[in-house]
């Protein structure tokens, strides 16, 4: 195995970053080895950065509110990455990252780094990548992390649980319901914000923020944050600005708070544990003994011959 020097990476050099996310998304175990051996080193250099989740029913307009974003804020002078949690197909016309078209000029700047949804995870699944992923970036020096998602399966509550911030963008007019809003997804939102509020859509996009504003304040809240409603415009590139200087509010109330280190070791410990769930259950599936008592306990409890309880506990006494 090469050894991976790690100074071109946090010299920020694209192609040893690229090259890290490589290893972290192989499938090979040695790789995986490796991956997990930087990925350790790079902790230490890892972390400044702000990380922003966002999400949105298809066509809502989330990779033209990225390429604004971005380019606002390598203005601003940032270094930004997009990555993306996507678990369908990026061919399938899933992935955000496909269409790179509606990110031309973002992705031409030496200052962002785009990066496509990894196709799949073994352990984990893609939001373990992803995760990895974004500490990489980190450790090459990138300021804000953007995380997009499609929301497919869980992929949402994933990304919710792997950032400081999370913004829904919406579309003006219509309840959440009529958009395909998953249910939960609000009361995870730091952020509605309201895009194409321009043209003649603009009032209606008036009159959504104010609905959203009140059905928002309808929620329980246990952080010290308060969630905000906007509009904007990612098209014509208004309120963009906006956009960032609320998630500039949230990062200094979050460390007034002391609440931001706080967020991300709480992240990282459920996310620990569901590591370990999803070890013990690879564990148990690969378990021969397991794999030779398990038709017939199955059997047995659909029979009503022994309780559910009972041939658990079996199974768990194998391992
Ligand atoms: N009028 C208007 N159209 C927009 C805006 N943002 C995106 N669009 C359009 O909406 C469509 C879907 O945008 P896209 O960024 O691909 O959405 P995504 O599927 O959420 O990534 C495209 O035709 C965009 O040009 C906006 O702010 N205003
Ligand atoms: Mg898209």
């Amino acid at each position: 195995m090469s050894k991976f020097d790690l100074q071109p990476l946090l010299s920020g050099n694209r192609r040893a970053l690229a090259k890290a996310i490589t290893l972290v998304e192989s499938k090979l175990d040695s790789h995986r080895e490796q991956a997990q051996s930087i990925l350790e080193q790079v902790l230490p250099h890892s972390g400044n950065s702000i990380r922003i989740g966002i999400t949105g029913v298809p066509g809502v307009g989330k990779s033209t509110f990225i390429e604004a974003f971005g380019l606002y804020l390598i203005e601003q002078g940032k270094r930004v990455a997009v990555l993306a949690v996507d678990p369908s197909s990026p061919l399938a016309g899933g992935s955000i990252l496909g269409d790179k078209t509606r990110m031309e000029e973002l992705s031409r700047r030496e200052e962002a780094f785009i990066r496509p949804s990894p196709s799949e995870g073994a352990l984990g699944g893609v939001a373990q990548k992803t995760r990895e992923t974004m500490l990489l970036c980190e450790a090459a020096g990138y300021d804000v992390i953007l995380v997009e998602t499609v929301g497919v399966g869980q992929s949402e509550y994933q990304v919710a649980g792997m950032v400081d911030f999370f913004m829904v963008l919406m579309l003006p007019g219509g309840g959440d319901e009529l958009q395909g809003i998953k249910k939960g997804i609000l009361e995870l939102a730091d952020a509605l914000v309201i895009n194409k509020a321009d043209g003649e859509s603009e009032n209606l996009a008036k009159m959504s923020k104010t609905h959203y504003t009140s059905a928002m304040s309808l929620l329980r809240h246990t952080s010290f944050w308060t969630p905000r409603v906007m509009t904007c415009s990612a098209i014509k590139s208004v309120n963009i600005d906006a956009v960032w200087g609320m998630v500039v509010d949230y990062y200094f109330q979050a460390l007034e708070e002391n609440a931001f280190q706080g967020k991300r070791a709480h992240q990282n410990r459920a996310w620990m544990h569901q590591l370990v769930r999803e070890m013990m259950m690879l564990r148990l599936s690969q378990n021969p003994a397991v794999k030779d008592m398990l038709p017939a306990l199955e059997q047995q409890v659909e029979n009503n011959e022994t309780t559910a309880y009972i041939a658990a506990r079996r199974i768990m006494a194998e391992v």
